[in-house]
């Protein structure tokens, strides 16, 4: 094999990686489910770990050779009980979206209900959005949010006598307010439903205490590792015991192979993280923050939706300034600044050219960014968006980006 360095061998990939790297550093990070992993985590991730193949689970492995490979997987899901309260976790998912997959195909058959949210009031694509294959094999209904931007829990509860679903599946990918999983739970017990939370977004507040955590409440919990929770590219379930044997099956070997035993050190060295005093501080920040943006938008007239955050995200809608959400990304990444064009509720316009942007905290407070940067990025924010077609202008604010994020240094060690 060759033996030489990244650099030497592909100085192609290595230009793009550096180039990466360089635009994380100079630019402010706001999509809200992303995050920046720690050194360690990065070592795991390129580690030997990558050569092995280890089908099974610890102990009980197909292949021969894995005693370190059991200690891994071991250590991340004991981790992973400690930091959440589980009973039974499978860290082997390979992201978010095949954890969902493997429950729905662990728990349902073929044209059975699940009743989740719709994707424009805050879902996601893997909760049943019609483009999926899942939509083709099951039946999902979806409930909305209410006038106040709320979970409509009277809407929800309605659905679940109508339609008599077998899951009812809650967590959101940019819905900003709290999560009630007693009452979902008590909903779900009257029709004999199986309660399901997809955490991604927010298990990361949740491990530090700054929001309800469903599971000790929810029969099965679902999430990913790379965004609040600040590990690796990755996903996990959480269940309760009496569904642990059909959840291992189904994802190992009902639809995945080996598993990713890089990403699951990874994992383990995040929870290992998330354990710690610093974290549950780092989280407490996140929803200061995005409190701190929160309030400054509103002074602008921004129209946020949901009525605000209760969480690390929220989502605007931009057309009243005059601005679709494609054109407000457009010009905040001329700005230096990322976020995710995205649909409001019910949205008129298409997914391509939405109404929204959703922007949020997890990666800049990973920096160290605090409440006065955060009035900084809302005059920038609004500047920008103020000035969307005036590059010269955009440009500018995007100098002031990089002179502020100097100050923040992400990966000093990596240069
Ligand atoms: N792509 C993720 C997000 O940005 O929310 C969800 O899968």
């Amino acid at each position: 094999m060759h033996t030489s360095s990244l650099k030497d061998f592909d100085s192609d990939i290595y230009q793009s990686i550096k180039k990466e790297q360089q635009r994380q550093e100079e630019g402010l990070e706001m999509i809200p489910s992303e995050n920046f992993v720690s050194p360690a985590v990065l070592e795991a991730l390129g580690s030997v770990l990558t050569n092995k193949y280890s089908e099974g689970y610890p102990g009980k492995r197909y292949y021969g050779g894995c005693e370190f490979i059991d200690e891994v997987e071991t250590l991340a899901i004991d981790r992973a009980k400690q930091l959440f309260g589980a009973e039974h976790v499978n860290v082997q998912p390979l992201s978010g979206a095949p954890a969902n997959v493997a429950v729905y195909f662990a728990l349902l058959k073929p044209g059975d209900t699940v009743l989740g949210m719709d994707l424009s009031h805050g879902g996601h694509l893997t909760h049943g959005h019609p483009v999926t294959y899942m939509a083709k094999i099951y039946n999902f209904v979806r409930y909305k949010t209410n006038a106040e931007g709320l979970i409509d829990l009277d809407n929800l509860r309605q659905m679940a006598l109508e339609h008599k679903p077998k899951i009812i599946l809650v967590g959101y990918s940019a819905y900003s307010r709290e999560i009630e999983y007693e009452k979902i739970k008590a909903i779900a017990d009257e029709v004999g439903a199986i309660t399901m939370a997809d955490i991604a977004h927010i298990a990361g507040l949740i491990a530090g205490g700054q929001m309800n955590n469903p599971v000790p409440i929810f029969d099965i919990v679902t999430t990913t590792t790379h965004k609040t929770l600040r590990g690796p590219r990755g996903g996990m379930i959480m269940c309760k015991e009496k569904f642990a044997k059909d959840i291992d099956k189904s994802v190992f070997p009902g639809f995945q192979g080996g598993p990713h035993e890089n990403n699951i050190a990874a994992k383990a060295i995040a929870f290992k993280e998330a354990l710690e005093p610093e974290f549950k501080e780092y989280t407490k920040q996140i929803k200061k923050n995005i409190k701190v943006l929160e309030e400054e938008l509103r002074k602008r007239d921004y129209k946020l939706c949901f009525g605000g955050s209760d969480n690390h995200l929220l989502l605007i809608d931009v057309t009243p300034k005059g601005v679709s959400g494609k054109e407000a990304q457009i010009a905040l990444d001329k700005a230096g600044i990322t976020v995710n064009k995205n649909m409001i509720p019910d949205d008129p316009r298409s997914p391509m050219d939405p109404s929204g942007i959703r922007l949020g905290t997890p990666a800049i407070t990973t920096r160290g960014m605090k409440e006065e940067e955060m009035k900084m990025i809302a005059t920038w924010i609004d500047e920008a968006i103020a000035n969307h077609g005036d590059d010269a202008k955009l440009a500018g604010i995007k100098q002031q980006v990089a002179e502020l994020t100097k100050k923040f240094p992400l990966y000093p060690t990596l240069k």
